[in-house]
């Protein structure tokens, strides 16, 4: 980030620049010719793309800097919001909108003879993370600096992201994506902010003589250096320009001369092999732990780094290690970050030679913790052995931490010895396994969920007994989306609209949006609403039609499952609906059907068979019926490959119905289901994660629910659930299944599906069965509500006026009043 010093508040200020087109044209042209060295009449489109980036760069520097003076004259509490997935996507309109400069730049690049949507194309994807938790990252950064937060992203820049996917034959595969090929001009190399991060190695009690009885002396056996890239985040109007850092990994001896002069050329490379590969790839797993040795080396690796440069921040501002936690708020994003509740006891420890309860004192108040699932497989753990061997010292600081958390709450009463062995920081059950949970919230003073539902869960499940032991640190914090990218920018014809229509006050408070309320039943507004759905999804057809050959009919209900393919998303009760669907029309196909386009989208999990199968079986089904010409122009399915966050925002603005479908109790929160419904889609969905408070905002009229409560789905798993008899009491749902269980789908090997549907007659732990019928009904009474294009586009109209609370603004202010405690 600029300097942090204050020294530059004497010299002079820039000049406020001119946002003149001509002058922006002047200015791209300059970038375009001394940065880049390429002449206009010579340069390529990438070229251009790299001269405006530069271009609103520099002004977003200008902010910048005055944002650091800013942060440093107040002397305020600074936020640091660590992540190890940061899902960004593209930055470039992003930045230009939030300058206020988007008019203009078009109007620029149009004098210059260049398309701003052109360019705007080519920029890549930064697609560091794999799916909501890494882009609700992302929409915090922006919403902080909009709101005003002083605070800092701390992450990993990954040289490869998020895969690319290609559909081969209905089968994912799996490609390396390469975000830096044309090199990040966003990006600051920091060679100033550089620090060592050990490995493994031994420890030793302190020897000086005024050293604590808890000091000791770790000696790692290996060590590499993390240095800082900084990306500069605009809030909305420029007010605020905040950083993202992102580390990478370098060895300490980039080469090993005397190897390399011995003749051993590989050899000498090794060490910078090892230590490159550390922040080279982004595990892409999004809902199990990772589990290997190289992810937990680049969760110690990145909350090393960024714990080093937050303390030496703090004394460089403060002097006094003790004043960390009146400065600095640390917010750990899942328990991806944890080990920087140890990695923080050790240097206060160790290296400040602070006694045990001051120092546990000053980490407990300075982090906070936010749980994303409350899946027990993906909850994260390490073995005891590995991680004792990588990270020694912290092994130590974990037991000591443990048996005055396990002491307090025998002292405390009434926790048996089984409360006892859940709140333990080991999981003694089998092979010993740290808790990073238990860790992350035994270190923090807020642990909070993202949605109502998944915070009372928390409360009744997973953290129970520690909820019984800290009745006041669980909190609520239900998840938003920036307005900025997921209505102003992904979607002009509708933003436009509504400036028309209510003016631009809820351009700077979402909630304003509610003056919509008025035009829901305004018949001219509502050809106006629907005219602009028409051409999103028009574009969007087009867009499938260059990419993947599809032809969709822009006047049919567009119905759209966009996320990472999991077995509780339920992707699989769509595509049986759909196969249901296929059916009742061949049927009967006298009746008055409503055309439908089922699109899917999504990543499935390198090692996740059964999601990788889920992919497969779309695809299947999507040739089957796009085939069969007695349901031609009735329904239509296809798979969309690659999708991402560019992806998204051509999706969602084109989607009629939004398929929210989880079985209750399992998706946290969900963000899809904010984005497409402030984008005027109907929600189709369970009583899940955010869904809920969705109805309560939305009303129970403007919303499609069906399905079973989460108190229902755990009372039915507990009472002995038969899926079997189910299933034989559903017509429709036994001739589904049994058609894909034979192979219709899949003649050429008619087995494939055998095992995915025996799961559901089974056990059906995701509660497809259960809840086939009540979701076939709502699909039905969808179908019927399209028919009357004016009661449509009246709740189509109320969703959008009425989903401003779902603003991350709102969201960054809760944490910002209740956690962080830094109300601007
Ligand atoms: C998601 N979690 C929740 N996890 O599933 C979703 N996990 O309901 C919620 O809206 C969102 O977080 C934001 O709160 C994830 O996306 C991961 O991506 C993930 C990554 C690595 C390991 C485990």
């Amino acid at each position: 980030m600029p300097t942090e010093t204050g020294v530059t508040a004497s010299l002079p200020k820039p000049e406020p620049r001119q946002s003149d087109p001509t002058i922006l044209a002047r200015e791209i042209v300059e970038r375009l010719t001394y940065r880049l060295g390429k002449d206009a009449t010579a340069a390529q489109p990438h070229d251009w793309l790299h001269a405006v980036i530069l271009s609103i760069r520099d002004r977003v520097i200008d902010a910048w800097i005055s944002s650091t003076h800013k942060t440093y004259e107040e002397q305020g509490r600074r936020v640091y919001y660590l992540s190890l997935e940061f899902l960004i996507g593209r930055l470039m309109r992003d930045a230009v909108s939030n300058m206020e400069l988007l008019e203009e730049m078009r109007q620029a690049l149009a004098s210059l003879n260049v398309d701003i949507d052109i360019i705007a194309e080519l920029e890549p994807d930064a697609a560091l993370g794999n799916g909501g938790l890494g882009r609700l990252a992302a929409c915090f950064m922006e919403s902080m600096a909009t709101v005003d937060v002083p605070a800092y992203g701390y992450g990993i820049r990954y040289v490869n992201g998020m895969f690319r996917q290609e559909i081969s034959d209905g089968w994912q595969v799996e490609l390396p994506e390469t975000w830096l090929t044309h090199g990040n001009p966003w990006e600051f190399e920091r060679r100033e902010a550089s620090y060592e991060v050990g490995f493994g190695g031994l420890v030793d009690p302190a020897e000086d003589e005024d050293a604590t009885p808890h000091q000791m002396v770790w000696r790692p056996a290996e060590r590499v250096i993390a240095t800082a890239f900084d990306t500069p985040i605009a809030g909305w109007r420029g007010k605020r320009v905040n950083t993202l850092r992102l580390w990478t990994a370098q060895p300490i001896d980039p080469i090993l001369l005397d190897r390399f002069n011995a003749g051993d050329h590989v050899g000498a490379l090794q060490e910078s092999n090892r230590a490159e590969s550390l922040t080279r790839v982004l595990y892409p797993a999004d809902s199990s732990p990772a589990g290997q040795e190289l992810r937990l080396r680049q969760e110690y690796f990145f909350s090393a780094a960024s714990l080093q440069d937050i303390v030496r921040r703090h004394i460089q501002y403060f002097g006094d290690i003790r004043t960390l936690p009146d400065k600095a708020a640390i917010q750990l994003n899942d328990t991806h970050p944890a080990v920087s509740v140890a990695e923080l006891m050790r240097v206060l420890l160790d290296q400040y030679g602070l006694d045990f309860d001051e120092a546990w004192d000053i980490t407990r108040r300075t982090f906070s913790y936010t749980n994303h699932t409350l899946l027990p497989e993906a909850l994260e753990s390490w073995p005891v052995p590995l991680f004792e061997r990588l990270l020694p010292r912290h092994m130590q600081i974990v037991y000591a931490i443990n048996s005055r958390l396990l002491a307090e709450a025998r002292r405390a009463g009434g926790f048996d010895d089984a409360a006892i062995g859940t709140i333990s920081l080991i999981d003694e059950g089998g092979e010993r396994r740290l808790r990073m949970g238990n860790l992350a919230f035994a270190g923090s003073h807020s642990i909070n969920g993202v949605s109502a539902l998944h915070t009372d869960l928390m409360k009744q499940t997973v953290f129970a007994d520690f909820h019984r032991l800290y009745p006041t640190r669980i909190n609520n914090k239900t998840n938003g989306v920036t307005f900025r990218r997921w209505l102003m920018q992904c979607n002009p014809g509708l933003f436009s609209l509504v400036r028309e229509a209510i003016g631009d006050r809820f351009m700077d408070d979402a909630e304003g949006l509610r003056d919509l309320d008025a035009f829901a039943h305004d018949s001219a507004f509502q050809e106006k609403f629907l005219a602009v759905k028409r051409a999103n999804k028009a574009h969007l057809a087009q867009v499938l039609r260059e990419r993947v050959n599809a032809r969709i009919d822009p006047a049919a209900l567009f119905d759209i499952q966009i996320k990472r393919i999991h077995e509780y998303k339920r992707q699989l009760l769509n595509i049986v609906e759909a196969v249901s669907l296929y059916d009742q029309i061949r049927s009967h196909p006298e009746r008055d059907w409503v055309p439908r386009v089922k699109l899917f989208g999504g990543k499935a999990a390198s090692s996740y068979h059964n999601a990788k199968l889920i992919i497969k079986l779309a695809n299947d089904v999507a040739r089957v019926v796009n085939h069969d010409p007695a349901v031609q122009g009735l329904l239509k399915v296809q798979f969309v490959p690659n999708y991402n966050v560019s992806m998204a925002e051509i999706m969602i603005p084109a989607a009629d119905l939004s398929e929210q479908i989880s079985t209750a109790g399992m998706e946290a929160s969900g963000t899809g289901n904010m984005k497409f419904a402030v984008n005027g889609a109907l929600t189709i969905g369970t009583l899940d994660g955010a869904n809920v408070e969705m109805r309560d905002h939305v009303g129970p009229d403007n919303i499609l629910i069906f399905g079973l409560t989460a108190q229902e789905v755990a009372d039915r798993r507990a009472n002995g659930y038969a899926p079997r008899d189910v299933i034989e009491a559903s017509c429709e749902l036994s001739q589904a299944l049994s058609a894909i269980r034979s192979g219709v789908f899949s003649p050429g090997q008619p087995d494939r599906y055998a095992g995915l549907i025996d799961g559901i007659y089974d056990h059906d732990w995701f509660m497809v069965a259960a809840d086939f019928d009540s979701y076939a009904a709502a699909q039905r009474q969808a179908d019927r509500l399209w028919n009357d294009k004016a009661a449509w586009a009246s709740k189509a109209i109320y969703n959008v006026a009425r989903m401003g609370w779902f603003s991350s603004d709102r969201t960054i202010r809760e944490y910002a009043r209740d956690i962080w405690k830094v109300l601007p």
